[in-house]
């Protein structure tokens, strides 16, 4: 099978494995895994934070943030088609009380004007504005990058407010990536940052979260009520070390495969291709195709290509360090017999 559904699927390295295997271990609630312990120091260094936490996933992690920014009654700000709000079974109504105010953006990006005029002002009837959150890569939008300067913008908007700026940076290695502009630059415009090491960099399990001291100290209390305080976690925190060290680089790759696998597709008859691929996803629409997006997936998956319906008539293919570029070639081979 040629896995393009998510970079989520890819299975650990083998210096992951033995990485785990040779973990030192202690029990992380009482802060005493040194394996642990050494990924948040690494990943608060990497992202110029002064603390980060290890989560169990980026859902987690964004949740954590929102819990920890925010009291029950406030509304945060954030794009119409954020993970946050979309894909996270509407956690941040259900657990930290919060509502959503959304502004559909473009490509991923909020226009700065409404995001400040959406702030509330002080009045009887109001919530108060606890959180803006960005996306970066932006997912929905097709790997979109927010440009660092957007990033800048948005912060002076937020400080000018007293406002907090959480980041879903759960791709932000592959904008990284893509812009060559250092990971620790795009978090100086956040308060905090969220980001995955389960996708394009290959660990099993996990996430950071990561940003002041004292916000850390708050979030690993709600990481231990959500009951995400785990003990021997050094398992699964190494993969993530190793992630670090000998991943980040390489993401360069499946931008440049993605990319390709958009070349390839966009001379097939019918077939469009929605986004601008500046990262490792390709977004393609199937409308002018005989199939509607659930009908195409089924059909590509029968000749052994896994692909994920994003829309009605979107296709979602992400690439990753376990698809080669000869698979990639023969994705659009493939796809140009089936409708070309
Ligand atoms: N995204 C998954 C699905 O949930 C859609 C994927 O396959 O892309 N933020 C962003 C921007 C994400 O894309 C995801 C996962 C998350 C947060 C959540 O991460 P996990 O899956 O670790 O909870």
């Amino acid at each position: 099978m040629i896995d393009l559904r998510s970079d989520t699927v890819t299975k650990p390295t083998d210096a992951m494995r033995k990485a785990s295997y040779e973990a030192e271990v202690g029990d992380d609630v009482y802060g005493e895994d040194p394996t642990v312990n050494k990924l948040e120091e690494k990943a608060a260094e990497i992202l110029g934070k002064e603390a980060a936490l290890f989560v169990t996933s980026g859902t987690q992690g964004n949740q954590i943030a929102v819990l920890t920014h925010c009291q029950p009654g406030n509304e945060i700000i954030l794009e119409a088609n954020a993970h946050i709000f979309l894909y996270e079974g509407a956690a941040i109504s259900a657990f930290a009380g919060v509502q959503p105010r959304t502004i559909v953006g473009e490509r991923g990006a909020m226009d700065p004007e409404k995001v400040e005029s959406a702030i509330r002002t002080e009045d009887v009837h109001f919530p108060e504005t606890g959180l803006i959150c960005l996306e970066n890569t932006h997912n929905k939008a097709g790997g979109a990058v927010l440009p660092l300067e957007y990033m800048k913008k948005i912060y002076q908007i937020a400080q000018s407010h007293n406002v907090p700026v959480h980041l879903d940076g759960a791709r932000l290695f592959n904008a990284s990536a893509a812009t060559n502009i250092p990971v620790r630059e795009f978090a100086a415009y956040t308060d905090t940052v969220q980001f995955c090491l389960s996708k394009g960099l290959g660990a099993p399990v996990g996430s950071i979260i990561a940003g002041s001291k004292e916000f850390i100290h708050q979030a690993r209390k709600w990481r231990k009520r959500l009951g995400g305080g785990l003990r021997q976690a050094g398992v699964i925190a190494a993969p993530g070390l190793v992630a670090l060290e000998e991943m980040t680089e390489r993401l360069a790759k499946d931008h440049e495969h993605a990319k390709m696998l958009a070349e390839g597709l966009e001379n097939i008859d019918g077939i469009i291709i929605e986004n601008k691929v500046e990262t490792n996803i390709v977004l393609v629409n199937v409308e002018g195709t005989p199939y509607h997006s659930e009908s195409f997936v089924e059909m590509l998956k029968q000749e052994g290509i896994l692909s994920g319906s994003f829309g009605p008539h979107t296709i979602r293919f992400v690439t990753h360090f376990d698809v080669s570029r000869e698979e990639i070639k023969k994705t659009i081979e493939i796809i140009q017999k089936l409708v070309g």
